[in-house]
């Protein structure tokens, strides 16, 4: 039994070695390849699904606040909802999953990636620009909410974008009653996803303004309601409709319920394509999986890198990074 078998299998007993065999099996015949990736490809870098926390940001869906309608109707709360996800995403690191697949790319030119994450984890771990193709955006992006302008401006990491969208610390809290205990220690970050932290109250004016237009900046991600980036809607048609087919996607860390992007699992598997399945819960549409696919349940950032590793290897060194 090879080695990874042995891991994974020790790692989460109810994955049966024959699964693990007949994937690497097929991983091995196997030239064109593709990759769905969720929040859950993150999770256990750190950071909250869109599932999870019960999809709430404060006292909204997170659904909700990514519309035109939400940023029309309040920015500044939009603002504070991205500039939150911008911070936490910038502090926490990639993990073993997103360098898998980043190795899996540079050893797999048939490999596609399409991740619905605005995190930025995947482009942080190497993972090949042409061969990642972000359908939803990025939260480092940013663009002019002017119709008529297209100001676009890619990879600011700027964290606040805005002096005004800096997370209210607890020094910003009236510590009258034990001050002088207090002052002394560092001022610590409120979680502003927290209800019961007041929401400071962010002026339009204080917002990211475009240098362009002048107009108010928005996120560079794809709301709800919003066709997705054109360029990368055919690129993934093309590498779709290639008369090579598809022998295998893999369907990472998503509950598949936002499309088009989970539409393309059938799409695939039309195109000729086995699917195999890492989440922690059987989360797919019902109906979803056959005999022929695969489902590996437990956490991505742990199973990913020993379904990859006949083709990626042991990440040497990748370790140090994380
Ligand atoms: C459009 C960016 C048209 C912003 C996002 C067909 C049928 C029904 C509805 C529609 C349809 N076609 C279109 C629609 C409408 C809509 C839609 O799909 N609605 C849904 C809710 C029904 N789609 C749209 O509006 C799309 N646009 O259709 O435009 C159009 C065409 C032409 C012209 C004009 C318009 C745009 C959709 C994109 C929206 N933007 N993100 C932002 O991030 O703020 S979507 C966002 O939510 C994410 O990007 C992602 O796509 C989705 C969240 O899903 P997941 O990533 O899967 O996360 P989730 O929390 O749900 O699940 C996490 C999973 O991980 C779970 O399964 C969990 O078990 C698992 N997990 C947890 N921990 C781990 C783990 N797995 C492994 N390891 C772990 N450790
Ligand atoms: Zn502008």
């Amino acid at each position: 039994m090879a080695a990874s078998t042995t891991r994974l299998s020790t790692l989460y007993p109810h994955i049966p070695p024959s699964a693990i065999e007949s994937f690497h099996a097929h991983l091995a015949s196997s030239t064109r390849v593709l990759a769905l990736l969720g929040a859950g490809l993150s999770a256990s870098s750190g950071l909250p699904t869109f599932r999870g926390a019960g999809g709430l940001w404060r006292t909204h869906e997170a659904t909700d606040l990514a519309t035109p309608q939400a940023f029309s109707a309040d920015p500044g709360l939009v603002w504070q909802f991205y500039s939150y996800r911008r911070h936490m995403a910038l502090n926490v690191k990639p993990n073993m999953a997103h360098y898998a697949l980043a190795e899996f790319a540079k050893k797999m030119p048939g490999f596609q990636t399409l991740s619905q994450n605005v995190d930025g984890l995947s482009p942080r771990a190497g993972h090949p620009a042409e061969q990642l193709k972000l359908l939803h955006g990025s939260l480092f992006d940013v663009k002019c909410h002017n119709f008529f302008c297209n100001y676009v401006e890619t990879a600011n990491y700027t964290d606040p974008i805005v002096p005004a969208l800096a997370l209210p610390t607890d020094e910003d809290v009236d510590l009258t009653t034990n001050a002088a205990r207090e002052a002394s220690r560092e001022a610590r970050e409120l979680d502003i996803a927290d209800i019961s932290v007041a929401l400071p109250d962010v002026p339009e004016t204080a917002l990211p303004h475009c240098p362009s237009c002048g107009g108010l900046l928005r996120p560079g991600v794809v709301w709800f309601g919003e066709s997705l980036p054109a360029g990368v809607l055919e690129t993934v048609d093309a590498f779709l409709e290639d008369p090579l087919g598809v022998d295998l996607i893999l369907v990472i860390g998503t509950s598949a319920r936002v499309f088009p992007a989970a539409g393309y699992i059938e799409i695939a598997r039309s195109r000729g394509a086995r699917v195999a399945v890492i989440n922690t819960e059987m989360d797919l549409p019902p109906g979803q999986l056959t005999k022929d696919d695969w489902f590996f349940q437990g956490d991505a950032a742990v199973i990913v890198p020993e379904l990859l590793r006949p083709v990626v290897g042991d990440l040497e060194g990748v370790e140090e990074k994380l």
